[in-house]
Formats: C-alpha cells, structure tokens, sequence
C-alpha cells in the first residue's frame, strides 16, 4: 500500500484557496466568545478560591493553543500542590462546590485516565473540563501556540484538518481514532517537512524557554516573533498544503517504519524507539511522538480496525481534492 500511487496535483487547485480559507475563518471563535470564556475562568477561580486560596486555574487545550475552532468545550487545569495522591477526593469537593453553584451538568469522572470535573456554564453554554495538575498539558498548550505563531498557515491547515476530522468521525479517541493534539502534531511535523520548511524545530533550537514537569525537562526557542519570517521563502498556498497533507497520509507515509517527531523536526524510525510490536494495549500502528513526553505514542489509541478506517479517510480525502468538483463539500460531508 505504501508509495502505492502518489498524484499529480491537478492544475486548479489554487481555486480551492478562497473556498477554504472562508472555511478557516468561519471556524475562528469571536472576540465576544473569547472573552466570555475568560469571564467564566475568572468566576471559577473565585469559587475555587473560597475553598483553596491563593490557587490558580490554567486554560489549557484548544481554548489557549490558538486551534479552537468556536463552540469549544474549555480545558482547565487546577494548579494545587499536594493534591497528586488525593484527586479523587479533591474532584469530588470541587463538584459539590460548582453544584451548589448556579453550574449545571457537574460530573466528577474520577476514574478516566485524567480524572476531570465536568460542568457547563447555563448563562453562555460553555462547557468545561477541569482536571487538577495536569501540567504537562499547559506546556504542550504553550509550545502548540507558539508554532502557531510563527505562519498562519498552520493555524489554517490545522483548522481544516480538525474540522475534516470531527465531520468523517476520526477525532475520537475512544473509538480507536486520532485527538486534536495528536492532528495538529500531524500538521506541525508536515510544515517541518516542507522544502523551505514553512516551520522550525522549536526544540532544536537555543533554548530561551524551560521548565521541568513531572519530572520531564522541557525546553525550546519561545522568542518566535523573532521566526515571523521564516517560512517566507516557501510560497506553496493552503490548498496545495491540504493536498499534500493528506497524500502525505494517503500514499507517502511509511506506516511499518515511522515516527514522526515534532521534537527533532524529522522521521524517526519505530525500531530505535522499540514501538516495533504489540506492548499492552499500545499497537503502534500509526506512531506520533509526543514533544515531551517521549515515550508517549498518541497513535497508541489507534487498534487494527481503526488504522483501516483512518486510512480509508485520508485516500477519500486525497482522492476528493484530486478529482470532485465540489472538494470543499465533500471533503467535510458527514460520515
Ligand atoms: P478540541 O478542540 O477540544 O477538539 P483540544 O486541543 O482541546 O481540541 P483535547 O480536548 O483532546 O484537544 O485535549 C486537550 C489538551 O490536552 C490538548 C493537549 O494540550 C492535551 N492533551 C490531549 N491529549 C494528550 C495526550 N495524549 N498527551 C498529552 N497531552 C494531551
Ligand atoms: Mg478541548
């Protein structure tokens, strides 16, 4: 299957760059909702407050990584110290607590894999997720914004690439499908890989930023106004980028062989990382390195059925920019 067929790109497809950049804009949360997403982290951390002061509450997620397309479910972190061994208890109060509040549908999930409270705001119906110490995530949140910031280019692709996915049913990780997280990593590596790369490897470079997390030593280059010209020299448009992303995906990836690697701005292969077969639940087959958390695979969600369902989608998608005359309807159709 691999290198099975890789297209030529058809001749007009400079004419999909005013459709989907209309796309791309549409999703672009307002300044009204941004604002009352802040309103609502203001009042939370005031409740909070009551409880445990001095604490602080951290916007993580898409609602501060700049990819939040609008009507975005807002991902907080609540910062305690000491809490690590007592989530459960500590999720439990602060949902009796945001209960007893004007906040419906309070949920406390202490048993997921990171334990959240769940609730929705009635007045703006924002609904959020808190989870306590999650600090990993905020730094991940911080290195995704930064990228963002380099070439609105990744802002573009990674918007359309986001909404291609939750309309074709493959943004879904407990059906075995791929997490924002794990796409936009998708579309920071492929502008790493564009010849002149449109984006640099952030923690390649001097480090200007770090912090040590959970026991990982984070580092980059933040000082990215410094980068806003640097993919300049490659002049490809947002329609030939969505064509080779998922040709890229479609026909060119070495799915026996690869990782990819935001980390290192390359390919790395699965047997320098031992991802080579089955361990526990974690199979491997599409392998996507996360920046810090080395060992992390986050195409581990991905089992056999899946991978086929996945890979079916990005040949449809190839093969709808390729040859449908209506690509930007079809390509986010309903599944
Ligand atoms: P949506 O717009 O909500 O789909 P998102 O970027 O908020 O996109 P999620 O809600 O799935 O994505 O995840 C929230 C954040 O949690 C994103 C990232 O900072 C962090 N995160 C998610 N999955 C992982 C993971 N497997 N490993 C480390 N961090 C993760
Ligand atoms: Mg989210």
């Amino acid at each position: 299957r691999i290198y099975k067929r890789q297209l030529e790109c058809r001749a007009d497809i400079f004419r999909l760059d005013a459709p989907l950049i209309a796309i791309y804009e549409s999703l672009i949360p307002t300044a009204e909702e941004k604002a009352k997403q802040k309103q609502l982290l203001t009042s939370l951390e005031k409740l909070v407050n009551r409880e445990w002061p001095n604490t602080k509450l951290y916007i993580y997620g898409s609602c501060a990584n700049s990819f939040g397309v609008s009507k975005s479910d807002i991902d907080i972190c609540f910062a305690l110290e000491g809490a690590d061994n007592n989530k459960p208890e500590i999720l439990l109060r602060l949902a009796e607590i945001l209960e007893s509040e004007n906040l419906t549908n309070v949920q406390a999930l202490v048993r997921a894999r990171v334990p959240i409270v769940k609730l929705k705001d009635p007045d703006t119906e924002i609904s959020c997720d808190i989870c306590i110490n999650n600090v990993l995530a905020v730094v991940n949140t911080k290195l995704l914004r930064d990228y963002a910031r380099i070439d609105v280019r990744l802002r573009q692709l990674a918007f359309i690439v986001k909404h291609w996915a939750k309309s074709r049913g493959v943004n879904e990780t407990y059906h075995g499908t791929l997490s924002s997280y794990a796409y936009v990593l998708m579309c920071i590596h492929f502008l790493q890989q564009r010849r002149p790369a449109i984006l640099p490897c952030l923690q390649g470079m001097k480090t200007t930023y770090s912090v040590t997390m959970e026991n990982v030593h984070c580092a980059f280059f933040d000082r990215v106004d410094e980068l806003r010209n640097f993919g300049r020299r490659n002049n490809e448009s947002i329609s030939q980028l969505v064509w080779s992303f998922f040709n890229y995906w479609a026909y060119g990836h070495d799915y026996a062989n690869s990782v990819i690697s935001v980390r290192t701005g390359g390919i790395l292969s699965k047997r320098a990382k031992d991802w080579t077969r089955r361990v526990g639940n974690d199979r491997h087959l599409i392998c996507i390195e996360d920046p810090f958390e080395t060992s992390h695979d986050l195409g581990r969600v991905v089992d056999k059925y899946s991978i086929k369902v996945l890979r079916e989608e990005f040949e449809r998608a190839a093969e709808v920019l390729q040859h449908d005359p209506n690509p930007c309807v079809k390509l986010f159709e309903p599944y």
